[in-house]
């Protein structure tokens, strides 16, 4: 099509960079209307100020949440058409949602940045314009972080929830080849031609170590990554969805990449003791 035949607005916003949040959701009634609200409210404020503003869409991967989450989704869409649903069959965990949505989002959107987003309001949007900034600034991913200087967790958590954040952060930076200093975290900026290099499939994870692989293979690409300071907030309604398994699923992966070289190494030891017993065996 010529852009002649476009009216002039379009012309303008498709000439715009894009970035892309995925917002996975699982029993997020409560809170979408007003994340997808707040979220567009800081596109309308930052364009008042910025030429070149990102034109922001989102993709909320929703694995038929039973609170019909979908339907308010849907409902959304018809007021605002940079809105989209990935609607999966069932519940199969954050970092199944996220590969489907990322995967989803870099074909059929084609955005220059997709961003990590929990939709419960712990991730407040004020920070996407910030993240942006340093994308465009050179970064290849930037991490909303909470445990760099400047960055908070909310002063009620207990020190269970503390100290098992704290555990999860030390035991990913075992197994990462760079320090991080918030491995686990879950607001954050990629460069779309960084997650077009990354071979989902081989990441074999179902639940939130996700975040942790992910992050491992792109650190194994030597991409740019930096960490901007966010305050962490609780979530505003409804319940964790963090379960047992996704504990466990944590510590086997991290277990098993720690592992790893130990067994390369054994086993490079094993084939070389093999093969100079075959070589004296066939002297004699
Ligand atoms: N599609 C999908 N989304 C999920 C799944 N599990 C969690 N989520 C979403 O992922 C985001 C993070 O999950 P939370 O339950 O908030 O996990 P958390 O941040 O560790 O726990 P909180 O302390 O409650 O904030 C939320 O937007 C959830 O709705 C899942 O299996 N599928
Ligand atoms: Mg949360």
């Amino acid at each position: 099509m010529h852009t002649s035949s476009l009216p002039k607005s379009s012309v303008y916003a498709s000439a715009l960079p894009t970035a892309c949040i995925v917002l996975p959701t699982y029993n997020e009634a409560q809170n979408i209307t007003a994340l997808l609200d707040a979220i567009f409210n800081e596109e309308q404020q930052h364009r008042k100020f910025h030429f070149r503003c990102y034109r922001l869409m989102v993709l909320v991967v929703d694995d038929s949440s039973p609170d019909g989450t979908a339907d308010i989704v849907r409902g959304y869409q018809q007021k605002n058409p940079a809105v989209h649903l990935l609607l999966r069959t069932k519940k199969e965990g954050l970092g199944a949602a996220y590969i489907a949505g990322m995967l989803h989002a870099l074909s059929a959107l084609k955005p220059d940045v997709l961003f990590e987003m929990d939709a419960d309001f712990s991730h407040n949007p004020c920070y996407l314009f910030p993240m942006l900034h340093q994308i465009d600034a050179g970064a290849d991913m930037v991490i909303g972080s909470r445990y760099v200087i400047g960055g908070s967790i909310p002063e009620e958590w207990g020190i269970k929830r503390r100290l098992s954040s704290w555990t999860a952060n030390r035991l990913a930076t075992i197994i990462l080849p760079k320090r991080i200093y918030d491995a686990t975290g879950g607001y954050r900026a990629f460069r779309a031609s960084l997650l077009k290099r990354i071979d989902f499939n081989a990441l074999e994870v179902k639940g939130y170590v996700f975040q942790v692989s992910l992050l491992q293979a792109i650190l194994n690409e030597n991409a740019t990554v930096q960490e901007l300071p966010i305050s962490f907030e609780d979530r505003k309604a409804g319940k964790s969805k963090l379960r047992m398994a996704d504990i466990t699923e944590f510590a086997k992966f991290i277990a098993r990449q720690a592992m790893q070289p130990l067994l390369i190494r054994w086993g490079t030891k094993q084939s070389a003791r093999t093969a100079r017993r075959s070589i004296t065996a066939t002297k004699y």
